[in-house]
């Protein structure tokens, strides 16, 4: 039986231990963190995720989607809240076209359980890798009593997440192309508890989202009623909420309708007392090494969080990984190149997606233009709704290549382009006509046309 070590026993690394583990293969998890199952708080990344097809459909090939789908809030439309408190929501599409608000904390558990029924996988916590030796095959590991232990493996999967160390070491000994950009935004989380009555603060089955050009605010429902909120502006700006009335301030010029929600003063003590986060993006190529080391999720793609398709993409990694696995007949040589040569232009792609929706977000979305373009979108789904599907909707709801997705709105945008171009001629000519149409006519209203012309201009005469 050939043996695999999972390094990173998060969202991906859980997942993929599951569908080596269903190809036979002898897995062995190792997690740097406690077990989560049995820890009281988890710190660090966001409490609530949104899931979309891409998920779902990889998370159905190891049969823990109805578990998962058991817990998750739908959201079938986004709630776009103006500055002075108005709500104006817009549907994603079709009934079944919507996302899914899942607990981070839950999902990973799922996973992680899911993943221990197999009597071929073995789980190691607070085992951080500290070397590998890839020509060998070996990992070492740091463990919580600062004695190390090395192990070896046919194959080594860095699932180790955006700073991840497998990463590193295959930098050390291959010609890795490797790019990372830290954005000037961090985030921040906020609860949103449940009213007095125990019911939703705000409209649930809503992704909510308050966009004022820098400063963006999303808020995804929880099962127990709550809102987690994320709120994302320059680290600059978070340095600068220091005091009470700083805080307060800043959310009564930007967010007011959020306050008597998330309560004035937990709003004030989480923003003082909390440290805004840092966003990055990583790309990098080749994603292996020979027959025996590959990395993936976002070890090989971490992306800024605004297309919400960071674990996404990293679960349909998953799903290509495997069916590689598959065509190939168990050869990781094989598997590895093409994994690398196939995903790589895909992720990349999504990294650019999420990269592009960061600086589209803040330059043009103030919400009203955030409406008006997404309802001419959805105008054209809605005439054409089998040629003119937009990019969120490819993205999100259906399994095409991210690739493809922007080809997709790149001839969108050529189309609407050479629409513009058109109509400049098309309206010079109707206008000719109509004028010529009208004088020959002599109708009174044109008289009236002309008249109020020369009142509103007196002085130029024409
Ligand atoms: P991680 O979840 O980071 O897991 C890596 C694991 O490896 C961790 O458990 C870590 O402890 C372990 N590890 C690290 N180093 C070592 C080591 N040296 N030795 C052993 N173990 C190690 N994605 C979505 O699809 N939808 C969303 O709505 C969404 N929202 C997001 C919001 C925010 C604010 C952020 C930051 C991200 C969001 N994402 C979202 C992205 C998503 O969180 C990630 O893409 C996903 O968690 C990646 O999973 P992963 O398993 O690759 O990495
Ligand atoms: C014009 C207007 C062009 C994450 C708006 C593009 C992202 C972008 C962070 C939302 C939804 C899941 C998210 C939409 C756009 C999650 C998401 C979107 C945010 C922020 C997010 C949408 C967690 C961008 N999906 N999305 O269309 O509803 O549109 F607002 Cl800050």
């Amino acid at each position: 039986m050939k043996t695999v070590i999972v390094i990173g026993g998060g969202l991906v690394g859980a997942l993929h231990a599951c569908f080596m583990a269903k190809r036979g293969y002898k897995v062995d998890i190792y997690e740097m963190r406690d077990d989560i199952r049995t820890m009281e708080v988890v710190r660090g990344r966001s409490i609530n995720l949104a899931l979309s097809v891409r998920g779902r459909e990889a998370l159905r090939r190891v049969g823990v989607e109805d578990q998962i789908v058991k817990f998750g809030i739908p959201m079938y439309s986004r709630m776009i809240h103006d500055r002075d408190g108005k709500r104006r929501p817009i549907p994603y599409g079709k009934k079944d076209e919507y996302i899914m608000s899942i607990d981070r904390r839950h999902l990973n558990e799922i996973l992680l359980t899911e993943a221990e029924k197999f009597p071929n996988v073995s789980t190691h916590f607070e085992h951080k890798v500290v070397e590998c030796n890839f020509s060998a095959g070996t990992v070492t590991f740091q463990k919580k009593d600062g004695s190390s232990v090395t192990v070896t493996a046919d194959l080594i999967v860095g699932c180790d997440g955006a700073y991840s160390k497998v990463r590193q070491e295959m930098m050390k000994k291959t010609l890795l192309d490797y790019e990372q950009v830290f954005i000037p935004h961090g985030y921040m989380e906020l609860n949103m508890p449940p009213t007095p009555q125990d019911k939703y603060a705000m409209e649930v089955n809503y992704l909510h989202i308050w966009a004022r050009n820098e400063y963006m605010m999303i808020a995804l429902p929880n099962y127990d009623r709550s809102y987690t909120v994320t709120l994302f502006m320059p680290f600059e700006i978070f340095k600068t909420l220091t005091t009470e009335n700083a805080v307060l301030n800043f959310f009564k010029d930007n967010f007011a309708d959020s306050i008597p929600l998330l309560g004035e003063k937990a709003l004030i003590e989480t923003v003082i007392k909390n440290k805004a986060l840092p966003m990055v993006t990583v790309k990098c190529s080749p994603y292996h090494v020979k027959d025996r080391v590959v990395i993936m999720g976002d070890a090989a793609h971490a992306m800024v969080p605004f297309y919400g398709q960071g674990m996404n993409c990293g679960f349909e990694d998953c799903i290509v990984f495997a069916d590689l696995l598959d065509k190939h007949e168990g050869d990781f040589a094989a598997t590895l190149s093409e994994f690398t040569s196939y995903r790589s232009i895909d992720a990349k792609a999504m990294c650019d997606l999420a990269f592009y929706n960061y600086i589209e977000m803040r330059q043009s979305v103030n919400s009203r233009l955030f409406l008006l373009r997404k309802k001419v979108d959805n105008f054209l789904f809605w005439l054409f709704p089998n040629t003119w599907i937009p990019l969120y909707t490819t993205v999100s709801f259906s399994r095409k290549r991210y690739h493809e997705c922007i080809k997709n709105k790149e001839w969108q945008d050529k189309v609407i382009q050479r629409a513009m171009y058109l109509s400049i001629p098309t309206f010079a000519v109707a206008g000719y006509y109509i004028y010529k149409y009208l004088e020959r006519l002599d109708v009174p209203i044109y008289e009236k046309l002309v008249q109020l012309a020369e009142n509103f201009r007196p002085d130029q005469k024409w």
